[in-house]
């Protein structure tokens, strides 16, 4: 018997062959001179062709966007060269690739602003979270509070990103509305203290995202489009006096513009699946289109939340680190690699396009 996890699913007029996606992971090597992703990006994620559908690592919008060293971007002509040589590689394996568009936020610091700028926000009060700044880790700077006659430019950054995908040969892209970064910064009522008509109300606080949904859509069947959020997850210190009623409005903003998929952390990021189960439940009811389950996620849980219509795919971010043949390891229950801790972030092919696949162990190649 076959497992639903290993068969088909449509999104859109793409046909994903099986329910396993990889998770979006910062990896932090593209070409430090532009933020332009390279050769040894492509040859990673074409080695991770099999995956249902892989997500990008998050990617700026704009030089404000960013807020670690070594991220790639996707506004600039050169990063959207850069980005070809990626979909060109993943496709010629077969694959089939979304773009992470992403903004920081006040996830920042000063030295890899332009012109040593603070970091922008819903609003100014620094996050208690930490940056790498490509020397050492930093506690992330002050923001300053966005005026509100600069979102119309920051949502033309993200329209802009969304076509400079396409122009890249991406086959969806994922909208990142997760992990305390700009989107989830202006939901959550923990960070977003604004008094005009993107703060107090869950209506306001959601309507970033709502005009960000706009225009991507705008230039992408919405079929093909996703969000990320992360309704239970604290990281980069967030929080929210009322996820559920939030995250109802957020899902339905999705529903509403015929989005083809939400990629949902469970819990913690990176860490406990402390979602509550309901809660989940709950809000999954608002949104019709794909659903992809995410957060740590073994085989036998991937499988058996598949099989109970618990989630219509799950994403996998550490094991498709170490195991870019991650469906045929699973489907085959063989063991997995190890995850080389030591080279996540930055650095070279060490700890990145070298696990072995199945294939290359048996043989020793
Ligand atoms: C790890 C390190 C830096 C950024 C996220 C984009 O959590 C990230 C990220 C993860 O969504």
């Amino acid at each position: 018997m076959t497992e639903k996890l290993f068969t088909p699913v449509a999104l859109g007029d793409l046909t994903l062959p099986n329910r396993v996606v990889m998770s979006p992971l910062t990896r932090n090597r593209a070409r430090p001179d532009g933020d332009v992703p390279q050769e040894m990006n492509a040859e990673y994620y074409a080695q991770r062709a099999g995956a249902g559908l892989i997500i990008t690592e998050a990617t700026q919008i704009s030089p404000e966007g960013k807020g670690y060293a070594w991220t790639p971007g996707i506004y600039s002509e050169e990063q959207v060269e850069g980005w070809k040589l990626v979909t060109d590689a993943v496709h010629r394996k077969g694959g089939r690739i979304a773009a992470q568009i992403w903004h920081v936020g006040r996830i920042s610091h000063t030295s890899l602003q332009p012109d040593g700028q603070a970091p922008v926000a819903p609003s100014a009060i620094a996050a208690k979270s930490r940056t790498f700044d490509g020397e050492s880790f930093v506690e992330t700077s002050t923001p300053r509070a966005l005026e509100t006659d600069e979102i119309p430019r920051l949502v033309e950054d993200f329209r802009k990103a969304a076509e400079n995908a396409k122009k890249a040969g991406f086959d969806a892209v994922e909208i990142h509305g997760a992990n305390g970064y700009l989107i989830d910064q202006f939901l959550r009522d923990s960070s977003n203290k604004r008094t005009d008509q993107y703060g107090g109300s869950v209506e306001n606080r959601t309507r970033l995202l709502k005009e960000v949904v706009e225009a991507v859509t705008s230039v992408w069947d919405p079929k093909k489009v996703g969000i990320r959020f992360g309704p239970y997850s604290n990281a980069n210190d967030v929080s929210d006096s009322d996820p559920l009623a939030l995250f109802s409005r957020a899902y339905d903003i999705a529903e509403e513009a015929g989005l083809g998929f939400l990629d949902i952390i469970e819990g913690q990021t990176g860490g406990e699946r402390d979602a509550p189960e309901d809660g989940l439940a709950e809000l999954r009811k608002h949104f019709s289109g794909l659903y992809i389950a995410n957060n740590g996620y073994t085989r036998e849980l991937a499988i058996e939340r598949v099989e109970a219509g618990k989630a219509d795919a799950v994403a996998f971010g550490r094991p498709y680190i170490s195991n870019p043949d991650l469906v045929e390891r699973l489907k085959q229950d063989a063991p997995l690699n190890e995850l080389d801790k030591e080279n996540l972030y930055g650095g070279r092919e060490k700890g990145y396009t070298d696990y072995p696949t199945l294939e290359e162990q048996k043989t020793g190649a």
